[in-house]
C-alpha cells in the first residue's frame, strides 16, 4: 500500500514538473535569428545603415519555445545589440527593444537607427533566460565611426577607403569602394538620429 502511494506521488510530481516546464522558456530551444535587409544587392550577412533610418535595417526573430520545442506565446522578450568588433550607436529607443511574442512563439525586432562599422550580433532573454545569441552580421555605415551622425570624420574615414575593399564604406557591396559609394555617402551627409 506504501509503495502504491509513492508511485502514485511520484508519477503526480513527474507530471506536475512536466506541467511547469511547459510554459519555461528554453534556452535549447528558443532562437535568435539576425537578417539584414532594405540593401540588395547586398547579402543577408550584410547591413548597410545610416542612423536617420534612411538606409537597410536588421530584423531580429526571437522564437520562444520550452524545453519539449512548443512555441510559447504571449512572452516578454528582451533584444539587445551585442558588438563583436567594432564602435557602434544607436539612436535613442533603439537598444534594446522589447516586446511580446505572437500565436508562433516569434516576435521581430527592427533596428534601423543606428551607425558604426563592423561585427555585431543579437541576445535575447526572456523570464530571466538567457537565450543563444544571433548569427554575427557585417555592418556598413557612412557612420563609419559609430558617433550617430555622418561628419568630417566619417568623410576622412571614406576618402581613406576610396579605391579600397573596406567593406565598412562599401554600401552597394560589390566588392570596391567606388564612385557609387561616394554618391551614396554624400545622399548622406551630414544625417544623424531622427
Ligand atoms: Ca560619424
Ligand atoms: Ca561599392
Amino acid at each position: 500500500m506504501r509503495a502504491l502511494l509513492i508511485s502514485v506521488l511520484a508519477i503526480l510530481s513527474l507530471a506536475l514538473v512536466t506541467v511547469a516546464s511547459a510554459g519555461i522558456p528554453s534556452a535549447s530551444t528558443s532562437t535568435v535569428v539576425a537578417v539584414g535587409e532594405g540593401t540588395p544587392p547586398c547579402n543577408p550577412n550584410v547591413a548597410v545603415v545610416c542612423p536617420a533610418s534612411d538606409m537597410g535595417w536588421v530584423k531580429i526573430t526571437v522564437t520562444v519555445r520550452n524545453i519539449y520545442g512548443d512555441p510559447l506565446p504571449g512572452k516578454l522578450v528582451n533584444c539587445y545589440a551585442i558588438p563583436v568588433m567594432g564602435v557602434f550607436c544607436f539612436c535613442p529607443g533603439e537598444d534594446p527593444q522589447s516586446g511580446i511574442t505572437d500565436v508562433n512563439g516569434e516576435i521581430d525586432f527592427f533596428y534601423h537607427d543606428f551607425g558604426g562599422c563592423g561585427d555585431l550580433q543579437w541576445g535575447a532573454d526572456c523570464e530571466g533566460v538567457v537565450f543563444n545569441p544571433s548569427n554575427i552580421l557585417y555592418i556598413a555605415s557612412p557612420d563609419a565611426n559609430g558617433d550617430c551622425q555622418v561628419g568630417l570624420v566619417d568623410f576622412g574615414i571614406f576618402a581613406f577607403s576610396y579605391l579600397t575593399g573596406d567593406p565598412c564604406c562599401d554600401y552597394d557591396c560589390d566588392g570596391m569602394v567606388g564612385l557609387i559609394d561616394f554618391g551614396i555617402f554624400a545622399s548622406h551627409y551630414l544625417h544623424a538620429c531622427p
